[in-house]
């Protein structure tokens, strides 16, 4: 992930990628689906079980672009869903849209985590909205709960250490893995959902019905049939390459996805 440290600067101000920018507009859409595999198969985090979420976000912010600029002549617009340095969840957070738990995710009270972000940098002013407030109290369920320890306290306040994070391990890091954290990583193949399992604003209560409902979105739904783990693991370029095409599991690689499988086969 060295692109982060290299693109700290632009970062800080989203007047760098739209010089025109007075507001950014900050949407979030819910990703959750029941996800558990049965017997044999590949456990895959819940936001990669559809077709790309930056592809499906992009495609939604296009209409509302589309909208706003024939209702305001002359408006210039920008989309950034995760490809370009923008401190996502921290406009996110001014926007309103949720809060900072100690698993660093954005949780909105009423609806959970569940959900991912896309924005748009527009050069309409619009009035700002509030952002959310919340909090994790004394919970820490998800420091508990985390298979690897990643969730630290430092520099004042909870972060993930991404090189513990099976999220980042199952998917971005290239070559071996250290013996413990392989053992730690169980059956999660590509991506890792526990500390939004355990979270407690994710569990839907009578008076929260809104928590952890399915998503409406169906490019979000499950729909591709992967290979058991013992033939992920032998799975060749060509074939990885054609069954991942247009999901997000395409990041990990072959090299990353057969290690991955391996791993879970080992941890059985
Ligand atoms: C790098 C990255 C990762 C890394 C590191 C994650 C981490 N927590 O540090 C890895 C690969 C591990 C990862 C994993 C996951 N990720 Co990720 N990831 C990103 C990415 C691309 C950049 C985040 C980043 O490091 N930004 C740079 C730093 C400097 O910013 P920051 O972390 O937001 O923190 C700044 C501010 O937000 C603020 N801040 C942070 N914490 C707090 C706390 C308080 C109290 C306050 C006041 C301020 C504050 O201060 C920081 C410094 O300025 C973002 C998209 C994006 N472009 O932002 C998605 C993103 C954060 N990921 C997302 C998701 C869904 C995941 C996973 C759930 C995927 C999965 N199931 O495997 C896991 C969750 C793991 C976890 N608990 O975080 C979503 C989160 C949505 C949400 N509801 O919060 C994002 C926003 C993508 C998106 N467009 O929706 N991810
Ligand atoms: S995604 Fe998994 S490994 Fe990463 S911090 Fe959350 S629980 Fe820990
Ligand atoms: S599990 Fe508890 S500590 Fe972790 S984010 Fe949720 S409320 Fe906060």
């Amino acid at each position: 992930m060295d692109y982060m440290a290299r693109h700290a600067e632009l970062r800080r101000d989203p007047r760098s990628l739209l010089p025109s920018a007075r507001s950014v507009i900050a949407v979030s859409l819910n990703y959750y689906q029941d996800a558990a595999p049965k017997g044999g198969e590949p456990r895959i985090a819940r936001y990669a079980l559809g077709r790309d979420y930056h592809r499906v976000v992009r495609g939604k912010l296009k209409k509302l672009q589309a909208w706003l600029t024939s209702e305001h002549a002359g408006a210039e617009c920008r989309i950034c869903v995760d490809s370009a340095p923008l401190l996502e969840r921290e406009i996110a957070h001014r926007a309103g849209l949720g809060w900072f738990g100690k698993n660093t995710m954005l949780i909105d009270s009423r609806t959970g985590s569940w959900f991912l972000l896309g924005f748009l940098l527009t050069s309409i002013e619009f009035e700002p909205s509030k952002p959310s407030l919340g909090g994790c109290g004394t919970c820490s369920a998800c420091i508990d709960a985390c298979p690897t320890g990643a969730i630290v306290h430092a520099q004042g306040r909870w972060q993930v250490d991404a090189r513990r994070c099976i999220s980042y391990l199952t998917i971005e890091h290239r070559g071996a893995i250290d013996q413990p954290l392989m053992r730690a990583i169980g059956d999660w193949t590509f991506g890792c959902d526990v500390c939004q399992e355990v979270c407690p604003f994710n569990q839907p209560r009578e008076s929260q019905p809104d928590r952890a409902t399915s998503t409406q979105e169906p490019d979000f739904l499950s729909r591709r049939q992967w290979p058991n783990l013992k033939e992920l693991a032998q799975i060749g370029d060509d074939e990885f390459k054609r069954l991942a095409a247009g999901s997000p599991v395409a990041r990990a690689r072959p090299d990353g996805i057969r290690r991955n499988a391996q791993i879970n086969l080992e941890n059985k």
